[in-house]
């Protein structure tokens, strides 16, 4: 059984930014939902139980083929939606050097790894996520799909579903990423790519 996993911050505290109102129906409903139709779902297969959420999703083509879509969506949206929260928190964080150089490295400087993923959130079509990937590439996936489904895990993500922003931003995503680089937890991408 998977559990809605609680947040280091308040549902307040990543305003304005994001704001309360969306944050609250974003974990406690969203992400609950998710939670609770990739358990249902997986109660008919004893087999995955103990199995961690990250081995299941590297693993859909052994799931049963009527609960395969179903653990996709939901089991995705667990996996993403739990990552997102941990790689944001109150005002932002600094980056380390570590992954600074990295990223200069990669990309010449922050501004241009900045304007690319920002330019990847805004060319996803309707729903999805954009993902920075442990060799600092950037990739776009639809709906709940994630790097994770091949065995790569992202060490930041960004969810552009409408319910991540439309409370707060209505169709003007771009207000919404450009806010959300304030909130970016570096520390946390720079702990998930030195793993
Ligand atoms: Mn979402």
């Amino acid at each position: 059984m998977f559990t809605l996993p609680k947040l280091d911050y308040k549902y307040s505290d990543l305003a304005p930014a994001i704001s309360a109102d969306i944050m609250q129906l974003h974990h406690s409903k969203h992400h609950q939902t998710y939670v609770d139709k990739l358990n249902a779902a997986l109660e008919k297969v004893p087999e995955v139980q103990g199995k961690t959420i990250e081995e299941i999703l590297q693993d859909l083509d052994s799931l049963p083929d009527e609960i395969r879509t179903v653990v996709r969506n939901n089991g995705g949206g667990h996996y993403n939606h739990s990552l997102f929260w941990q790689v944001m928190t109150p005002g932002g964080s600094e980056m380390t050097s570590e992954l600074s150089g990295r990223i200069n490295q990669a990309y010449g400087d922050f501004d241009t790894f900045k304007n690319n993923f920002t330019q990847a959130a805004l060319g996803v079509f309707g729903s999805g996520w954009v993902w920075l990937l442990p060799d600092l590439s950037i990739e776009v996936s639809p709906l709940q799909d994630s790097p994770i489904m091949r065995g790569v895990s992202p060490i930041l993500g960004l969810d552009v579903w409408e319910h991540a922003y439309y409370l707060d931003y209505q169709n003007r995503r771009p207000e919404y990423v450009a806010a959300w680089w304030g909130i970016v937890d570096w520390n946390e991408v720079s702990c998930r790519l030195t793993g």
